[in-house]
């Protein structure tokens, strides 16, 4: 299958609402798709939007530039444009060429963090990067365990905590080991916490530390993993993580599970992060690079 039909495929559950939301109410009330937004028309899309997660922020804006555009414009075009440029207005992690590159990856319990690590890890082999992953989750045995499992399958290095150590001290064995073996890059998984644990946000610091250490401006990119499941109530997750552990990118997991796939646009105009990858399922090549011509693409055509 091609990543576009993968995404296709993955979104299916967003798209499929969204298109007999627009058929049903936005065409009808607008007289066709061709037809005037206003009035009642505008109000029909604004509930269409609202209900595919898209987020108050960028809905105002998407309905402000479909009013605008008076009785000529097809709403659908209309919608998909302005979609397309809040999904790609935000610039991610600055791109370096120092190797290893260290990613680190963060997040609240169960979002899919040690999963992307082992997709990732995954994506970058196919492109020819070797990485080397580090399991910084050092509070569950069974989280060290999957990882484990992931870098064999995906043949990457894998670098585990004697247990009971410090994170910070298998981050800096990680990196270590990337930087002596020339690999390209080093993958971070990190426990599941919440913003308000400060132990473990201070934690957090004390890896960027250690890793900015070992190699210069490490981490490089800091990778926010949303469960878009949750929808909106992951944007006051995002929010609380942004400033405290420097994100440069999301990671959004789990769209093929929900309807609510609009919060892509929530992220990037709410949160001004740009999403890097998508998680589509569970097997290995399930997390795709974000795109967002093919996210806007995929969203309006519908998979029956
Ligand atoms: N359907 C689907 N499931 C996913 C996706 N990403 C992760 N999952 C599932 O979500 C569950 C949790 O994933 P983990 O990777 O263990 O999550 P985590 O963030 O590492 O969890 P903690 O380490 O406990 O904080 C697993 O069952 C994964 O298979 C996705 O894109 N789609
Ligand atoms: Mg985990």
């Amino acid at each position: 299958m091609s990543v576009f039909n993968r995404l296709r495929n993955g979104l299916r559950l967003t798209t499929n609402q969204l298109s007999s939301l627009f058929a049903n109410t936005v065409t009808r009330e607008t007289g066709g798709l061709d037809g005037d937004v206003s009035g009642e028309g505008l109000v029909a899309l604004e509930e269409t939007l609202l209900q595919a997660d898209i987020g108050v922020a960028a809905t105002a804006r998407l309905l402000e530039v479909a009013g605008s555009r008076g009785g000529t414009a097809d709403v659908r075009s209309v919608v998909k444009a302005e979609l397309r440029r809040l999904l790609d207005g935000t610039e991610g992690a600055r791109p370096t060429t120092v190797r290893p590159r260290v990613v680190l990856v963060v997040g609240v319990n169960g979002t899919g963090k040690t999963t992307s690590v082992g997709k990732l890890a995954h994506l970058l082999n196919q492109a020819g990067e070797r990485s080397v992953i580090c399991a910084a989750d050092t509070f569950r045995a069974a989280a060290v365990e999957q990882l484990e499992i992931w870098a064999r399958r995906v043949g990457a290095d894998f670098v585990r905590a004697r247990s009971g150590t410090d994170p910070a001290a298998v981050v800096f064995d990680a990196i270590s080991a990337g930087k002596a073996r020339g690999r390209d890059v080093v993958l971070i998984d990190t426990a599941g916490r919440l913003h308000t644990h400060v132990n473990l946000m201070r934690e957090l610091d004390k890896i960027r530390r250690v890793a900015g250490r070992v190699v210069s401006g490490a981490p490089h990119e800091t990778l926010l993993v949303l469960d878009a499941t949750v929808g909106q109530n992951g944007l006051a997750q995002g929010r609380a993580f942004l400033e405290a552990a420097g994100v440069t990118g999301v990671v959004l997991t789990k769209l093929d599970g929900t309807a609510k796939g609009g919060i892509a646009a929530a992220i990037t105009s709410e949160l001004g992060v740009p999403i890097r990858y998508v998680g589509v399922g569970e097997e290995l090549d399930d997390l795709l690079p974000f795109s967002a011509e093919h996210y806007v693409e995929a969203l309006f055509e519908p998979v029956w």
